[in-house]
């Protein structure tokens, strides 16, 4: 869809239409910021000192929880509250086809129609990292074109998920009502990040049970904290005014108005860009080693030339060889941190 239309993706008009407001080209930044492609790098930093106003708030959990449905009842409410909303949907289920990519879209169809509003979905293929940097760029894009509210929706499976999930101003967790969910929140490392807790789909029965379940896990905790992370019960397909929706509103505004007056909000961003830099240092490094060659050839050759080497004798001289060592490191010795 996009490959035919990359040709001025580099330039500066383009950068400047998709801040101001031209929706062509702000989805077209979005692809260059999803491809993490090299001309990103210095559109990044054209539109850097216009980050930071949007709010960033993540909503994860296990696929099918109705996070898509719920996204999309929380972003219609801060609409009628005059916010401008962007959502980044990752969908794992979805490769690079339709499918679920499409189903996102007509599931978020109102916010998808308004032009207030803009919706994006990513598949998570890609390097290991590459998910957070991915959709962590793709916020910065639409906080630079002044939308107020961002918000992630990311199933909350694995690390780079979790990571996502971090790098916001708040994180919502969604939870269904069914054996042991609690239990596997525990497992998935969910109930860490979680600012809020909600129990989604409150019509089925079992709803009151996760909800005592999360509160007694909750109540273990012992350090002290600015915010008490509250367990909210949802109805996200229910229109009405009993959905829970309202009181999911109140605490994503309680738990941000509470993390900005005792300096934890500033703090989250702080270590959200150092993550960030992390990421994009590893990544560099990841693809630039050897970048002409490829690391595996290099690794083939070296073993190939062994000549009875130990693994950690051959990771130094590839080290050493790519520039990141001296040459008279031994692989004895104890390990330097690049840091
Ligand atoms: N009964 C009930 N169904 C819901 C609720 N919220 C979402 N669903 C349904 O659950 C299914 C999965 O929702 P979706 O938002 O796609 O979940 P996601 O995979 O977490 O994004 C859809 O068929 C929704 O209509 C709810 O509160 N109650
Ligand atoms: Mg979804």
């Amino acid at each position: 869809m996009n490959c035919s239309v990359m040709t001025d993706s580099s330039s500066p008009a383009l950068l400047e239409r998709a801040l101001s407001g031209d929706r062509v080209a702000l989805a077209r930044l979005l692809s260059v910021a999803e491809r993490s492609a090299p001309e990103f790098a210095e559109l990044h930093t054209a539109l850097f000192p216009r980050v930071g106003q949007a709010r960033r708030i993540g909503f994860t959990g296990p696929p099918g929880a109705g996070k898509s449905t719920l996204v999309e009842a929380y972003g219609v409410l801060r609409r009628a509250r005059g916010d401008s909303i962007a959502v980044v949907a990752v969908d794992p289920s979805s490769p690079f086809t339709g499918g679920a990519l499409l189903g996102d879209r007509i599931r978020m169809n109102r916010l998808a129609l308004d032009p207030e509003c803009f919706v994006r979905s990513m598949a998570t293929r890609g390097s290991f990292g590459g998910l957070a940097r991915g959709t962590d760029d793709l916020a910065d894009v639409f906080d630079a074109a002044g939308f107020d509210r961002v918000l992630l929706e990311t199933v909350g499976v694995g690390q780079s998920e979790v990571d996502v999930a971090r790098a916001t101003d708040t994180t919502v967790v969604i939870l269904v009502p069914g054996a042991g969910d609690a239990v596997q929140a525990l497992k998935a490392g969910l109930m860490e990040i979680a600012d809020i807790l909600v129990v989604n789909k409150a019509d089925r029965p079992g709803a009151e049970r996760v909800v005592a379940e999360l509160e007694e896990v909750l109540s273990l905790r012992s350090e002290e904290s600015h915010w008490q992370v509250p367990v909210i019960q949802t109805v996200a397909t229910n229109g009405k005014n009993d959905n829970g929706l309202e009181r999911l509103d109140q605490a994503i505004e309680q738990q941000a108005a509470a993390a900005q007056e005792c300096g934890a909000f500033a703090l989250r961003r702080a270590s959200h860009l150092k993550d960030k830099i992390r990421r994009l240092v590893e990544d560099r490094l990841r693809s630039e080693l050897f970048a002409g060659k490829g690391l595996a050839a290099r690794i083939a050759e070296a073993l190939e030339e062994r000549n009875g080497r130990s693994p950690y004798e051959i990771t130094a001289a590839l080290l050493s060889e790519a520039g990141l060592t001296s040459a008279g490191h031994s692989p004895g010795s104890k390990n330097e941190s690049p840091a």
